[in-house]
């Protein structure tokens, strides 16, 4: 719909396009859908821009659940607060918010330490609702619901999300970067300095040089790191790699007789003073473990296993080596103070968020999202929900 002031639209339904999800695989169907008002604690936007994340091509072509349709995709993205629900002060009509899968209550035991980002109050799950009142804000026009996604579901020009998954933020920042510390940039990038606290002069190993691997280079690099190695089967990943601080690339494809991890063992001395596991396979969560550091060698997991993936290690070697393995959800950053943060350094030329933005579409393109990122060419694809871009 077009850009309508809140004052018509505040309380009541509004009608707007969304890109539906309708069945696994399939394209998304731009229709029509119904978003109802914010309830308590809840905040209704009208997307600026999203881009699209390795995670909501990994929801799409599921067919069981946690895979469920038909839903509204999207989970990275800026927008403006159209309306919002009873006991919201924090943010108000006008505001330009960024809406985060990760919540962040300000309140709970672990949102006021400073050593977890894991609200306990709202704690993250993968679930098709709402994260407070378990329902849904969309249905299409047949008044079927439409499920959620990541507690964000920006493939749609409105969207409701809880308030205690939006971030207020300078609305000068350019949107079309600013939406990239909604998720993966945030996730790399906080990986390295909230997670794992990379100290300067220290050597990074980072498996799969996708956006995610991309990112913790990028935040390795900007912590200090002096050695940031990175490892790929694809070797055009390097030049790629360079541009976010990675210095060094082994081709996990070609070690010949050797372990990726004994390559990187040699290569740094005895191990690597931090590695991140960034693919997702419990096997580089092995490997990545190998060649950290014993005695204060870090293996941070942010990739996404196969659900009901395992891990092995020997309690003998967990012992000895005196390695900490850790996960990292969101880079370990509380959304509402650390991203300001970020956005900060961007503005300030110190983080590199342009060099992400491979493609920009229009909404009519989203699909055309999908192929680029899949195509394995893309690191972000922006999608503009009312602007035409040239592509
Ligand atoms: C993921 C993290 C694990 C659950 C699904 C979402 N992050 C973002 O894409």
């Amino acid at each position: 719909m077009d850009e309508k002031s809140s004052s018509e639209t505040r309380g009541n339904p509004i009608r707007c396009r969304a890109a539906v999800n309708r069945k696994p695989g399939e394209p998304l169907v731009i229709e029509e859908v119904m978003v109802a008002p914010p309830m308590p604690h809840e905040v209704r936007i009208r997307i600026i821009c999203t881009s699209l994340c390795h995670s909501d091509i990994t929801f799409w072509k599921l067919k069981d659940f946690p895979g469920i349709f038909p839903r509204i995709l999207g989970h990275e993205a800026i927008g403006v607060v159209e309306s919002v629900g009873e006991d919201v002060d924090e943010v108000s009509e006008g505001d330009t918010v960024i809406p985060t899968f990760m919540p962040d209550c300000g309140d709970c035991v672990d949102c006021r330490s400073k050593k977890s980002n894991l609200c306990s109050k709202l704690p993250f799950k993968v679930s098709p609702w709402m994260p407070r009142h378990e329902t849904s804000r969309f249905t299409d026009l047949k008044g079927e619901v439409l499920y959620h996604f990541l507690f964000v579901s920006s493939f749609s020009e409105y969207t409701v999300v809880d308030v205690a998954h939006v971030t207020k933020i300078d609305p000068s920042i350019p949107p079309n970067r600013a939406c990239l510390l909604s998720c993966g940039v945030s996730t790399g990038v906080g990986a390295a300095w909230r997670t794992a606290d990379v100290e300067k002069g220290s050597t990074v190993v980072i498996f799969g040089l996708g956006s995610i691997g991309l990112a913790v280079a990028e935040g390795a690099r900007l912590c200090g790191a002096t050695k940031i190695i990175g490892v790929d089967l694809n070797p055009d990943k390097f030049e790629t790699g360079k541009k976010f601080g990675v210095t060094d690339f082994v081709n996990s494809g070609n070690c010949g007789d050797k372990s990726v991890s004994q390559v990187i063992n040699e290569m740094t001395d005895g191990g690597a003073d931090y590695c991140f596991e960034c693919v997702g396979m419990a096997s580089l969560v092995h490997e990545a473990y190998a060649c950290c550091r014993k005695g204060w060698g870090k293996t941070i997991v942010l990739g996404v296993d196969k659900p009901g993936a395992k891990l092995s290690l020997s309690s003998f070697e967990v012992l000895h080596s005196g390695k900490s393995l850790m996960g990292s959800l969101f880079g370990g950053l509380k959304a509402k103070s650390d991203i300001p943060i970020l956005l900060k350094k961007y503005l300030d030329k110190e983080l590199q968020l342009d060099e992400f933005v491979t493609h920009e579409v229009r909404f009519d393109d989203i699909n055309k999202a999908f192929d680029l990122l899949i195509e394995g060419n893309c690191l972000r694809c922006v999608i503009w929900m009312d602007k035409q871009v040239s592509s």
